[in-house]
């Protein structure tokens, strides 16, 4: 037997400053006097991993040992967001901690803001990975999560004359305390070359001669539990040229060209794609893709399976979950491992791929889909594009079968679609192979079933399902409010942390004149954290003790941030005309957080728009600051955690059918702010749970949009017939916000919006208004309004993350939890 691991060290002040001080002398080689801030945050954050690593350990000795079924969540994306806050709480050292650093002299939260957040993702899929994984632990599920140590995050965002610019993200490079490479368990990864025939080979085999090859080397990063015992791991990989490589290049006197040949190969994890919902195919992306997947499956096979393990068994002992289509190329590349390298029959090895995989979708939106030219896939992945060939030809045949003489059918539904080119449908190619299909919320999941995979559903009824998302309460309540957590607690216990359901013991205090209070004042000190971190940060002024409504979330024209911004501007437009007293506004900040996807034009033109209005809004003075916009450059994890519990009200505005689920409207919902939302997403249920009275709903429900724009939507009517929406529209045409500029920006957003506009905002536009005008109203009445903020607080339980994991675990994987105390 192995030899244990270390106790976990004495959890007490004196401990964990004799493993501070440890770390900054022996594992920084500085005393404390010359130790520089990132030293000492280095100092801290290995301090708190020490407490954590036996933990760690013991999780993978039992995992070895119990061979228990684990859940392998495979997601080009991680979006973690700051470690040291969350390995705190997780130890349940933040007390401790604190108090350590401060007898030396230190505040502690001087140095949590030395970390830069790992921003491995883009947006809402990268972010629900996190959280997953981070339930997954908490939840003692047996899990690894497989993804991209990419060198560059998502970009960071600065504004120039309120245009967006783009800086790359090197969030490494003062290093990161939290990962451990492992060398030793490099993977290979093969690309090129081409295939040959194997006549030895079982039934389907065929030799492939890749004619390149990368090495993937892993990072492991903890994934602690709630305060259970467990730590998880997550695997990131990262691409490096074969230290060979070069020597081969050297050998032939070709300096330059194995310089080149390296940066070639690293270049493979070295940037997050930033395009979010609308893939480029580009063939870098490819490689990312496969390079993860490939790493990822040999990873498990040869090193967590024991050396003897019957192939046959491993649906019992995994499931690969694949995050959207981004890792579907694991499909092929299991059957080529089963097939060309360990000799299956075909039929053998298709049994066991099929019972190994599911498969999540995030999306409606048809651009988002993703699919690979051919000739790419062939060039890059020759085996794996033959593989799917004939994944498609048997499929092919078992819906003829199915659907005799449907060639329309066949056509609708094969993996290679022929038009515009040849090229293969991922989405189509998941769900053939997955045992179970689902989407993220309920109406999402309908709608997959009745219109994007449609023909499938007919075929395969039960293997659609739905798992409605959720987020963690550890990070976006406990952490990122405190002073909520403190008032919960109070008032029920903190059993919700971890079981967050019960929340509904706050629903008798809705009504509780003093807790109404304590819970306004709660609110009130979280806006004034935002304000003095938004001066701070970028130096910008909240409109006195206002209402904050908040927009956060990727610039899309599908979430219609346009929308919000006629909002704004026909409140302006109002006031400055004398249409509405100035006296009867509602003092509000409008709080935008968004990126653009760097080469969506449209999209950086409405954020320039947007910049221009707030320009112009915050500089008059006639407005006696009733109105504010506040956007913020550079929206992530670290700002959403200060942002969310300041907000009053959340906007959900996007058109109806197009929001897969949505997370922040969860997020905001849990932290006190009433949503202002369309029928659409996951705020269909938020909206069920926390009563109609609770929430503000407004505009075309998606049959009505779907109608609307089978009939023919004309954006020229909507604008004709509201003299509101005329005034608002062209006082943006008119320059007023630009200086008398009335091209560029100003023209483009102009037609889009009156011209054609696939999210049909103006049609939206009448009910959104007379809404926003409730919302006014409701605000006004400052007891009935944190009445209905208590309740969503007490009725949103159900979107913690940890109720999403029980559902795959119920619906999906049945994989079970394991005691690690047991
Ligand atoms: C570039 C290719 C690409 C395509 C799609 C990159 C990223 C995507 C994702 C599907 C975009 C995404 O993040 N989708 C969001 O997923 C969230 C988690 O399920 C949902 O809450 C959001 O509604 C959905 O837009």
């Amino acid at each position: 037997e192995n030899t244990p691991p270390l106790a976990v060290p004495e959890h007490s002040v004196e401990s964990f400053t004799r493993a501070f001080l440890r770390e900054l002398n022996y594992g920084r080689g500085v005393d404390l006097d010359r130790a520089s801030a990132n030293d000492k945050y280095y100092a801290l954050s290995r301090a708190v991993r020490h407490y954590l690593t036996t933990r760690w350990l013991e999780t993978l000795r039992n995992q070895y040992r119990d061979q228990a079924k684990t859940v392998a969540y495979l997601s080009a994306e991680f979006l973690l967001g700051p470690q040291l806050e969350n390995a705190l709480l997780a130890a349940d050292l933040e007390d401790i901690a604190r108090e350590s650093l401060a007898n030396l002299g230190l505040d502690i939260d001087e140095l949590q803001a030395v970390e830069e957040e790992p921003g491995l993702g883009n947006g809402g899929l990268g972010r629900l990975a996190a959280c997953f994984i981070d339930s997954l632990a908490t939840m003692n599920v047996p899990t690894v999560g497989y993804g991209i140590r990419y060198e560059y995050g998502i970009f960071k965002q600065t504004f120039v004359d309120g245009k967006q610019v783009e800086k790359p993200d090197h969030w490494l490079h003062l290093g990161s305390p939290w990962e451990l490479p492992h060398p030793e368990y490099s993977v290979d990864v093969h690309f090129g070359g081409h295939t040959e025939d194997k006549p030895d080979g079982s039934d389907g085999a065929r030799t492939w001669i890749p004619s390149w090859r990368v090495t993937a080397k892993p990072y492991n990063y903890m994934v602690p539990g709630y305060r259970n015992g467990r730590v998880n791991t997550l695997r990131l990989w990262s691409a490096r040229a074969r230290h060979d490589f070069d020597l081969r290049e050297f050998n032939a006197g070709e300096y330059t060209e194995a310089v080149r040949a390296r940066t070639f190969a690293e270049n493979i994890s070295k940037v997050l794609y930033p395009e979010d919902s609308t893939p480029q195919g580009k063939e870098l992306r490819l490689q990312q893709q496969y390079f993860f997947v490939a790493a990822s499956l040999h990873d498990f096979i040869e090193h967590v399976l024991p050396r003897d393990y019957d192939l046959k068994n491993l649906p019992d002992r995994i499931i690969w979950q694949l995050n959207d289509t981004h890792p579907v190329i694991a499909v092929p590349e299991l059957m080529r491992i089963l097939v060309d390298d360990k000799g299956w029959d075909w039929a053998d090895a298709w049994a066991v791929t099929q019972k190994s995989f599911a498969y999540t979708c995030h999306t409606l939106l048809p651009e988002a889909l993703e699919v690979w030219p051919v000739d790419l896939m062939g060039k890059l992945l020759p085996r794996h594009l033959e593989i799917i060939y004939r994944i498609n030809e048997e499929f092919l045949e078992e819906v003829r079968a199915a659907f005799p003489g449907d060639e329309l059918r066949v056509r609708r539904m094969s993996i290679i679609a022929e038009q515009p080119g040849r090229a293969v449908r991922m989405a189509h190619l998941a769900t053939v192979a997955g045992f179970k299909v689902n989407g993220v919320a309920e109406l999402h999941s309908e709608l997959l079933k009745d219109k994007v995979l449609n023909d499938f559903a007919q075929m395969w009824p039960e293997k659609f399902t739905n798992v409605t998302n959720g987020v963690t309460p550890r990070r976006f309540i406990r952490l990122a409010n405190p002073a909520l957590s403190e008032l919960i607690t109070a008032a029920i216990g903190d059993g919700w942390i971890t079981d967050l359901e019960q929340l509904r013991g706050l629903e008798p205090l809705a009504d509780d004149a003093e807790f109404r209070h304590a819970f306004r004042e709660v609110k009130g000190a979280n806006k004034r954290r935002l304000a003095k971190v938004l001066m701070d940060r970028d130096g910008i002024e909240l409109a006195g003790d206002g209402m904050v409504d908040a927009m956060v979330k990727r610039l899309h024209e599908y979430k219609r941030q346009s929308l919000k911004l006629l909002h704004i501007v026909s409140l302006y437009e109002g006031i400055k005309s004398g249409r509405i007293p100035l006296e009867s506004v509602t003092p509000r900040t409008f709080v935008f957080g968004a990126k653009a996807a760097p080469g969506y034009v449209r999209a950086k033109e409405t954020i320039e728009l947007i910049n221009a209005v707030g320009r112009t809004i915050n500089a008059d003075a006639s407005l006696k600051g009733r109105l504010k916009v506040a956007f913020p450059p550079n929206y992530n994890v670290t700002l959403a955690e200060v942002l969310i519990p300041a907000a009053d009200l959340s906007e959900q505005i996007s058109l109806a059918g197009k929001e897969a689920s949505g997370t922040g409207n969860m997020k905001f919902a849990l932290n006190g702010a009433l949503t202002i939302g369309t029928d659409d997403g996951a705020n269909v249920e938020i909206r069920k749970l926390v009563g109609d009275e609770n929430f503000f709903l407004f505009g075309m429900t998606e049959p009505e949009a779907s109608s609307l724009e089978s009939r023919g939507y004309d954006p020229g009517e909507y604008y004709e017939s509201d003299p509101e929406l005329k005034a608002a529209l062209n006082l943006i045409a008119s320059g007023h916000f630009t200086d008398g500029e009335r091209g560029g920006a100003v023209a483009s957003i102009f037609a889009s919006l009156t011209e054609r506009d696939r999210f049909m905002a103006l049609a939206d536009f009448r009910s959104y208004m007379d809404t926003q005008k409730k919302v006014e109203a409701a605000y006004l009445d400052h007891e009935s309004w944190s009445r209905s903020a208590i309740l969503n607080v007490a009725r949103s339980g159900y979107f913690s993350s940890d109720r999403s994991i029980q559902d795959y675990l119920d619906r999906i994987w049945g994989a079970k939890p394991i005691d690690q105390n047991a």
